[in-house]
């Protein structure tokens, strides 16, 4: 990887626009500029705005390209910690190419995905955690998303693993210090200071791990899975709570065959809502493997809506659901939500029959039909959504991608090693290379430590020209 060579891209969404910005970073970003316009570029001052001309070739009047806006920010005073300009162009595609030709030609090269991130980064304006987050922060859809990663932006988290790795270096020192000593048999630290800064770290460590799986409804969305016997309103409820005709509805059982998933927001939280194939017993290989993947969808649901058809006696099929998503949910917290569809059609004889079927689960009355008791799904949709998400919010200390994820699973594997070696009288010098491997997966953490393969693993999904 080469950091001398000066970058250009474009920063922008390519497509029509009304301007469209293209970003030269390097340390011969003016030189290289000063080729396509007549202006001196290496006299820029500082962030101080220009109009230029911008032309294929300089000396020729003729092969003009565009008037630009450009904005200069000198080294180490920019985003990636060298000479920046960023020139806003008129924004169509044919302008653009010609600029970024015209800087390729007189030594500018392409940049590579996240080249400038990176840069940012090995120039010490941003740690990795920083980084990362931009990234995050680029593609957050919901305020929430917004909320937790602005502390990985914002240095809040990665202060909060300096800490964390301070707390490691204290024991480290405290067991090194011991083992220089060792022939005198002194003690620096007592057993029980030593075991308690190790509980502290693992529990520290374990809370942090634990922090991934509780943001996966804000990164992801709360996964809903709305399932049901055929010809029940499953796409009916889909198409009303999207407020569109998404999936196709019709009297015929059987109508959805694949999984139909959509994402929506609704107030500021992600959802994603699968309405699948209705489940019964078939001998269709398509509508089969159609009911094979509703208990994909259910089996990775965060809730499950089931729902009924209450305009019609309960059947042997709504039975066995039951039964079954009952078994499949113990592993879980959470146990389905029933719907009793088609409000509208309400059969008042079979009242008691659906009271003993719902025993202590919860449930809805709705009808897809006219929309009646869809504010309250909303409200308990929100509800549930608000309570699970809670203390991740508040929490300063989350995690948030998988990278983050599996080197804090390694740390924490090290540190469990470096008690399990406490407990069993093993030498000191066994904890302390545990402890020294902790501190080191921190340090990778944080992008103390880093080489090129992780570095081209996380900006190799950033988005060109950032
Ligand atoms: N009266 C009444 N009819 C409804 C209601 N909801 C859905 N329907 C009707 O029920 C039929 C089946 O609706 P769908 O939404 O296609 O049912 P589904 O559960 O997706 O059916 P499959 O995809 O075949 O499993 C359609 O004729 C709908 O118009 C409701 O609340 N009241
Ligand atoms: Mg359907």
């Amino acid at each position: 990887m080469n950091t001398n060579d000066t970058i250009v891209a474009l920063a922008t969404p390519p497509g029509q626009s009304a301007i469209a910005i293209i970003r030269l970073s390097g340390y011969d970003c003016f030189p290289i500029m000063s080729k396509i316009t007549t202006v001196d570029c290496q006299n820029f001052k500082h962030k101080k705005l220009l109009l230029l001309n911008l032309y294929k070739d300089k000396n020729n009047q003729d092969s003009f390209i565009d008037q630009c806006v450009v904005l200069p920010y000198h080294a180490p005073l920019s985003y990636t910690g060298e000479n920046i300009i960023e020139i806003n162009t008129h924004g169509s595609m044919l302008i653009v190419q010609l600029i970024i030709n015209a800087l390729l030609e007189n030594g500018a090269r392409f940049a590579r995905a996240g080249e400038f991130t990176e840069r940012a980064f090995l120039n010490g304006k941003l740690d990795l955690i920083q980084s990362e987050s931009i990234d995050a922060l680029i593609r957050a859809s919901t305020e929430l998303e917004l909320s937790l990663v602005h502390n990985h932006y914002n240095g809040q988290f990665s202060k909060s693993i300096h800490s964390l790795k301070s707390s490691f270096i204290e024991l480290l020192s405290l067991i090194e210090l011991e083992l220089d000593f060792s022939e005198e048999d002194v003690e620096f630290a007592s057993r029980t200071r030593l075991q308690s800064l190790l509980d502290e770290t693992e529990h520290q460590l374990t809370n942090l791990f634990n922090s991934y799986k509780r943001t996966h409804i804000i990164r992801d969305g709360f996964s809903v899975a709305i399932v049901g016997k055929p010809n029940v309103g499953k796409s009916s409820f889909l198409n009303l709570l999207l407020k569109k005709e998404r999936a196709i509805v019709s009297e015929m059982a059987g109508t959805t065959r694949d999984v139909i998933t959509e994402e929506i927001d609704i107030s500021g939280y992600k959802f994603v809502f699968s309405d699948t194939a209705g489940i019964h017993l078939t001998d269709n290989p398509i509508e089969k493997e159609g009911i094979l993947r509703s208990s994909d969808v259910i089996k990775a649901a965060d809730l499950v809506f089931v729902l009924l058809d209450s305009s019609k006696r309960l059947t042997k099929e709504d039975f066995e659901l039951k039964n079954q998503l009952c078994v499949d949910q113990l592993k879980k917290s959470d146990f389905p939500v029933f719907l009793l569809n088609k409000s509208d059609k309400y059969a008042q004889q079979y009242e008691e029959e659906y009271l003993a079927f719902l025993d202590n689960f919860s449930y809805f009355s709705i009808s897809c039909l006219n929309g009646s008791g869809f504010d309250l799904i909303e409200s308990f949709l929100i509800n549930t959504v608000k309570a699970r998400t809670q203390y991740v919010v508040k929490a300063n200390t989350t995690i948030i991608n998988e990278r983050q994820k599996n080197v804090i699973n390694e740390a924490l594997e090290s540190v469990g090693r470096a008690k399990e070696s406490f407990c069993s009288g093993l030498s000191q010098e066994y904890i302390a290379s545990d402890i020294r491997l902790a501190i080191n997966y921190l340090g990778e953490l944080i992008g103390e430590v880093s080489n090129d393969d992780i570095l081209s693993n996380i900006f190799m999904n950033f988005c060109i020209g950032k």
